[in-house]
């Protein structure tokens, strides 16, 4: 701890020396404070604490407080304060608040909104569009979600959203309601039967990403800031439980992910900074569970809790994972690359996976090819998607890429995988990958120059959909056989699009 805070003090740089402390937290406070709070925890702008910046670096940060931030209510303050002045401010943005920052059920419960008529309304879309082939596309440049018709590409609806979602929304299991997470802790819950905002309620400082029990009674929401989940009523987000996450010695951690499994009742959750697995069953019902001795399930009759928590101990921790079709094995990556598979039921590792680079699991899909279920992963540091056989997890081959990248996508109905470059000089391509023959099919490049991305399948496979990262971007619609393009619908820099039949049928091809 003392370590960080020298490393932390080293870092603020000449500006802040020059100007003071003092003189830094007066300018926030008069010129910042308005929007972001005066602890900096965020009011209408979002919060500007170090876990909230980590993503910029410091010259972008004083980018954005001298011309301020493009659709945005963020002005400029270049005619106001003097360079200096500006480097002081992002240098005390950088410090940690004197203060351990906290974020309790009752500043949850004073955030929380139930809007007014939001929970009683018509069992019915308001359009003619299929329901169930809807995409909600987050356009992260603006702030809002498109509702875009799955069969005409046409958008239905446009809403603001809280600043910076992230991570998939998530669907309840009909798919009339999804649930949104935002950096900054804002949870909401939004009907798109109906076009509107459920509710909605701030759970912490600096959130990971949410998951919604199958049944559709509970939503987890894991944090970084504090470390802790927090359990929502999924009907109009009360919460119901905080936890603190730390190990049975105290040492407390901030949250990788949470994600829901549904054949086994539970949420799953990994630990940024404790070797643990949790599982939290969320129903005390039947369920199919894949186990029949030394259980969950009695772990769960024995503990009479409401979301009891059964530790998995490994000796190293995960950071980013899938989960298998059965949800019976969780393949999970550490930041320095390694990857290991863990048998949920046996609560053990039972396979480490020599990878190179950074693979990229939660972006991990699979399917069968000829009699064997193959895992796919892109590399985060390194241009190449690896093929495991999950049968004996071993890495089958590597899939040459034009450089690193972030997602991969397919759908059951389609033999192509699309895999982006976005993290490297080629990111304006994409690379489409024969699924049989595991050789790269073709390279698309829908606008030269521009950052593409993120491929989703409409319901019946029958087309892709992709981003173009800009501002000025687009969607563009693939026909996902001949690989053509069909039609591009622009967008405010669209970082993710979600089709509701493919989240909630769990499609092979996708994330959940
Ligand atoms: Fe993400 C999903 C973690 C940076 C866009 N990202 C996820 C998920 C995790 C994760 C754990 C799964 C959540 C879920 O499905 O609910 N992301 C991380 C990181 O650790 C990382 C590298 C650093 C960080 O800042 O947290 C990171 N992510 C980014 C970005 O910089 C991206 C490209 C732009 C952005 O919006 O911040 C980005 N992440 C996304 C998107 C998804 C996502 C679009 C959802 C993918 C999906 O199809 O499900």
């Amino acid at each position: 701890m003392k370590q960080a805070l020298m490393g932390v003090l080293l870092l603020v740089s000449l500006p802040l020396a020059a100007a003071g402390m003092g003189e830094a937290q007066g300018l926030y406070l008069q010129h910042c404070a308005v929007c972001h709070g005066a602890d900096r925890f965020g009011l209408t702008g979002p919060a500007l604490l170090p876990e909230s910046l980590a993503r910029l670096r410091r010259a972008a940060v004083i980018d954005t407080i001298s011309a301020g931030r493009a659709a945005t209510q963020m002005q400029g303050f270049a005619g106001q304060l003097t360079p200096t002045q500006i480097a002081a401010i992002a240098d005390y943005l950088a410090m940690p608040p004197a203060e351990l920052p906290r974020w309790e059920l009752a500043q949850m419960k004073a955030s929380h909104t139930v809007f007014a008529g939001a929970t009683d309304l018509p069992d019915k879309p308001r359009f003619t569009a299929d329901p169930l082939n809807l995409f909600v596309v987050v356009e992260s440049g603006d702030n809002h979600i498109t509702v875009l018709d799955g069969d005409r590409f046409e958008p239905i609806h446009r809403f603001p959203t809280h600043f910076a979602l992230h991570g998939g929304p998530k669907y309840a299991a009909d798919g009339r309601f999804v649930y949104l997470a935002s950096r900054d802790g804002w949870i909401s819950k939004y009907d798109l039967y109906n076009l509107t905002y459920v509710a909605e309620i701030r759970v912490g400082l600096n959130t990971r990403n949410l998951a919604v029990s199958a049944d559709g009674r509970y939503v987890l929401v894991g944090n970084t800031l504090p470390g802790t989940l927090v359990v929502l009523d999924g009907y109009d987000l009360t919460p119901l439980k905080v936890m603190a996450v730390a190990d049975e010695a105290g040492q407390g951690s901030r949250v990788a992910a949470v994600y829901t499994a549904p054949p086994r009742g539970s949420f799953i959750a990994i630990m940024k900074d404790i070797p643990e697995i949790w599982e939290l069953p969320y129903t005390t019902e039947a369920v199919a569970w894949p186990i029949d001795s030394g259980s969950l399930h009695d772990y769960r009759a024995e503990s009479g809790e409401a979301f009891p928590v059964r530790r998995i101990r490994l000796e190293r921790h995960v950071d980013d994972f899938v989960l298998d079709p059965a949800y019976e094995h969780l393949i999970g990556a550490a930041r320095d690359g390694t990857v290991q598979v863990v048998n949920l039921t046996a609560g053990r590792r039972i396979a480490n996976l020599p990878l190179t680079g950074m693979p990229h699991l939660a972006s991990g899909i699979t399917w069968m090819r000829g009699d064997r279920r193959v895992l796919a992963t892109p590399n985060l540091k390194e241009g190449a998607v690896t093929v495991i056989d999950t049968q004996d997890w071993k890495a089958i081959t590597r899939v040459p890429t034009l450089g690193p990248g972030f997602f991969m996508r397919s759908h059951e109905n389609s033999r192509y995988a699309w895999v982006d470059s976005s993290l490297g000089p080629a990111r304006d391509t994409v690379q489409v990958i024969d699924k049989e023959t595991l050789e790269v099919a073709k390279t698309i490049q829908p606008a030269p120059g521009k950052t593409a991305s993120h491929v989703e399948f409409t319901r019946d496979g029958r087309y892709a959909l992709l981003s173009i990262w800009e501002m000025d971007g687009a969607v563009v619609v693939y026909d996902a056989q001949t690989l053509r393009e069909v039609k591009r619908v622009p967008m405010v820099k669209p970082s993710g699009k979600y089709n509701v039949w493919n989240k909630t049928r769990l499609s092979e091809g996708t994330s959940h």
